[in-house]
């Protein structure tokens, strides 16, 4: 395999990139209509090359001798051959080749839900029984349970390929959510085939209202958000409603109960329009909670206690969490003490960010383009100027790699899709900014990794393209006696960081970090699917898809 490409489709109007890593440079693309009126040369026709190819560079990710096949001048939506190297492959270039990978992506939330039945009607092959639907007692820091604190918790989404549920991710995820409808609502309609199909409410809005009607019973009384709930251990393979293990509750910290504040703010002022009822009972959630951080400052980072595993989501710092929080919550309520607390953390976050760890660029996205007019310009420009800096250098990383991928060598660790996506998220929002199509065209081939134009060779989202990848580490995918894996799942990808002990005993130690990958169930370190790392594809499509 030597034609590395984006497996969906190309958009007709926008640039097209293709990576080739064959050690010449043939290559020609013809469509069905080319086709019929060509000619085969007679004599000499090594150089037969009617697309422009760049030099070919050095990768310094994956090792691979590239060259850049750009075919941008084609247009007309069709099936075009791409021959390069003695390989053949057929690209698609279509209108709108990214709307049902947009919704794929946004169903595969519904697949991920917990505590209810997914009946076939809604889930095709993927149905299965109600799953974690019992009440969760409390784990005290020594690993010892509470007895007397017993919980109702039920619902939201399980992680990943786990069946945990954590706060600080569901935050992140919702927020992607939110913004790609608040920021691309045209591409959303009511119809993903889901419970709530056809309530009048767009279906993205539905099912991040299944999590955040979770997130809400995951609040104590006073205000604080416990942080995660699952079993003691990772369940095996078994489907989501044969995991009957007790469920155990984990202490209310601060970085969950920041980020809840913020994604609940956020979708109070989202859901006002749809449901005001909603809309205040998800502020006065919010508020309690940053109470609840005012009351409390006292930072205690989160360790797993010992003897479990299920995912930690330690963070050592809440202040991104609080900097976004305050310009969600300011944005609703206009309150003096939020706009105080923005301007106190601006300087000292990443505004960059989009993770489960970093959060400052959710806040970031909320002063751009929700309430630019709200802060003063001062601000506003010295925020904006730091975000583009940010989105010069993912245009760097981007310039320098050879699949104009916007991560370095090293940053290929657990889940690298997510700098990726990241980059990409920075890099739509820095060209809505400053109307600079660089941005717009170094996002787009962040697309093309996802689809396929990786040293891997792979489209890392299941059901979509040629060489999509298969077997998820994700437990319902192995274990519902289905072939094909959930539809619209996000790989974490490439991880030469910390290889699990099936991707240590199978990939060569000298392997290149961008092709560190396993397409196989119990690779968890390159192989899992997880909800942040959904949510931001979720973005970067809908942009592409409102385009
Ligand atoms: O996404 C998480 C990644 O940043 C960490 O390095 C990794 C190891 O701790 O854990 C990842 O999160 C996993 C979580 O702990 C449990 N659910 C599955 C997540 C995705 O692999
Ligand atoms: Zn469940």
């Amino acid at each position: 395999m030597s034609i590395h490409y984006n497996q969906t489709g190309y958009d007709p109007r926008l640039p097209k990139k293709a990576v080739l890593t064959g050690k010449g440079a043939h290559c020609m693309i013809l469509n069905e209509r080319m086709l019929g009126t060509y000619r085969p040369q007679t004599g000499a026709d090594e150089n037969i090359c009617n697309v422009i190819l760049s030099p070919a560079v050095y990768d310094e990710a994956s090792g691979d001798t590239v060259r850049t096949v750009d075919f941008s001048a084609f247009s007309e939506p069709g099936k075009y051959y791409l021959i390069a190297d003695g390989e053949s492959v057929i690209i698609e270039i279509k209108e709108k080749p990214y709307h049902a990978l947009s919704n794929a992506l946004v169903k595969s939330f519904y697949y991920q839900r917990c505590g209810c039945e997914l009946p076939e009607k809604y889930a095709g092959p993927y149905h299965h029984g109600i799953c974690h639907a019992g009440k969760a007692t409390l784990v005290k820091n020594d690993g010892e349970l509470d007895m007397d604190t017993v919980v109702d918790c039920v619902g939201g989404w399980h992680d990943a390929g786990d069946y945990g549920r954590y706060i600080a991710p569901a935050a992140v995820a919702v927020s992607h959510l939110l913004y790609s409808y608040e920021l691309f609502y045209p591409v959303y309609q009511d119809q993903l085939n889901i419970p709530e199909s056809g309530n009048g409410i767009p279906d993205i809005l539905n099912e991040c209202r299944y999590e955040l009607e979770w997130m809400l019973r995951m609040q104590r009384a006073d205000g604080g958000l416990y942080h995660k709930v699952a079993t003691r251990y990772f369940a095996k393979f078994i489907m989501p409603e044969q995991d009957t293990d007790d469920l155990w509750l984990f202490r209310v910290t601060h970085c969950s109960t920041a980020g809840f504040a913020a994604a609940a703010a956020q979708a109070s002022r989202v859901y006002r329009a749809y449901d005001a009822a909603f809309a205040s009972k998800l502020l006065e959630a919010a508020i309690k909670a940053w109470d609840w951080m005012e009351a409390n400052p006292a930072f205690e980072p989160f360790v797993n206690p010992p003897n479990l595993s299920s995912g930690a989501y330690g963070d050592s710092s809440c202040e991104d969490e609080l900097f976004w929080a305050s310009a969600e919550l300011y944005s609703v309520t206009g309150e003096a003490r939020y706009l105080d607390a923005l301007k106190k953390r601006a300087d000292a976050v990443d505004v960059s960010k989009f993770g489960w760890r970093d959060t400052a660029g959710m806040g970031a996205l909320c002063c751009f383009f929700v309430m630019r007019n709200k802060l003063d310009g001062d601000f506003i420009a010295s925020l904006q100027k730091r975000f583009v800096q940010a989105a010069d250098s993912s245009l760097t990383l981007t310039q320098k790699s050879g699949y104009h991928t916007a991560l370095g060598a090293d940053g290929y660790r657990w889940g690298s899709i997510l700098p990726i996506l990241n980059n990409a998220i920075v890099m739509i929002c820095a060209c809505l900014l400053t109307g600079e199509m660089k941005y717009r065209n170094a996002a787009q081939n962040q697309l093309d990794y996802l689809l396929g134009m990786n040293a891997t060779g792979y489209s890392f989202v299941t059901g979509f393209g040629k060489r999509a990848f298969r077997f998820p580490h994700h437990r319902p995918s192995y274990a519902d006696g289905v072939d094909d894996p959930v539809p619209g799942l996000v790989s974490g990808g490439p991880n030469k960081g910390h290889p699990d002990g099936a991707a240590k005993m199978t990939i060569p130690p000298d392997t290149a970090p961008a092709k560190f990958y396993l397409d196989f169930t119990p690779s968890a370190s390159s192989n899992e699917n997880a909800i942040y790392w959904n949510s931001p594809a979720v973005f970067v499509t809908a942009y592409f898809d409102s385009l």
